[in-house]
């Protein structure tokens, strides 16, 4: 069996016109929807993701403004930042892209919990996290997250009874990623570093959602015959000998495809559904 390779791409250009269609209906109510991202540091990923985002934003009307910020700026000017946008009308969405720099790490949480929950497009405020938690839907749902179950949903619609294993537990995605397969009524096993025979817990899931950041660890005898894998690994391999540095997932793509019966490929699987879900954010907190 070849697997299904699941198009993040064309499902993201899919969501981003359905996204356009209600910034057009806000912008007749006199509404410009507004989303405000926070760029500190040099990280080179980050700059790709967040120029993603940008780009995205203009495709769909959406009014976006980038605070870039040195690598050594400091907490208080970050915090400043976000209580300016926090009252400013005009910004409805705030994004703080994470990683921070090092030297801001332990007080990352902190500058997180700052954002006004009802601008928290990140969905990752303790209001937010907690209505997630608590099956509520009003709050905001974390994009990478939200964008894996649709993926996911793009293929199997009734996962109700499924075993989905996360391979990963952080608050961005892994946690997040359990609650939205617990709603679907799947059976959520979150597997971690710690996790004693990953490969064994791996293999039992008919979902399988992998976020590591460890390339190409997932493996094909990782994986059951006919699983779903979602890929969420971002992985820059060192440059070959024309030094082109190419992306790669933690699944080994080439091995795996002929065991899953539907995967997603990096890039362009899970990657341009974050972006498409950051705008569907944006556009809720606006609306
Ligand atoms: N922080 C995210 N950090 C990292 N891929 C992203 C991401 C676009 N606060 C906060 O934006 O949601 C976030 N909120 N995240 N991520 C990862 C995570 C954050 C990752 C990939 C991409 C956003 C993306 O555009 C392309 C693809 O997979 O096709 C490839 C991009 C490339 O490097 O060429």
């Amino acid at each position: 069996m070849t697997a299904h390779i699941i198009d993040g791409k064309a499902i993201a250009a899919q969501t981003r016109e359905s996204i356009k269609t209600q910034v057009t209906a806000l912008k007749g109510k006199g509404i410009d929807v507004g989303l405000a991202v926070i760029l500190v540091g040099d990280d080179p990923a980050s700059h790709v993701y967040v120029g993603n985002k940008i780009k995205a934003c203009e495709e769909v009307g959406v009014i976006s403004t980038e605070a870039r910020l040195p690598e050594d700026t400091t907490f208080d000017t970050i915090a400043k930042t976000i209580e300016n946008l926090n009252n400013d009308d005009t910004v409805h969405g705030i994004l703080l892209q994470l990683p921070l720099p090092k030297h801001l790490s332990d007080m990352q949480e902190d500058l997180v919990q700052m954002i006004a929950p009802q601008k928290d497009v990140d969905g990752l405020t303790t209001m937010n996290a907690g209505k997630l938690f608590l099956g509520m839907d009003d709050g905001l749902v974390p994009c990478t997250p939200q964008g894996s179950m649709l993926l996911i949903k793009s293929v199997e619609q009734n996962l109700s009874g499924k075993h989905a294993v996360v391979i990963g537990r952080s608050n961005l995605f892994g946690k997040p990623m359990a609650q939205l397969l617990l709603q679907e009524n799947c059976t959520v096993t979150i597997a971690h570093s710690r996790t004693q025979d990953l490969a064994g817990v791996c293999k039992t899931a008919d979902i399988l959602v992998a976020a590591v950041g460890r390339p190409k660890m997932v493996q094909a005898d990782w994986v059951k015959d006919g699983a779903i894998v979602i890929d969420v690994g971002i992985n820059r391999l060192p440059p070959d000998t024309k030094g082109i540095s190419k992306l790669c997932g933690d699944v080994d793509f080439d091995a795996v495809k002929d065991r899953a019966s539907a995967i997603t490929p990096v890039p362009g699987g899970v990657g341009p559904m974050t972006i498409a879900c950051l705008l569907g954010n944006t556009v809720k907190s606006a609306s």
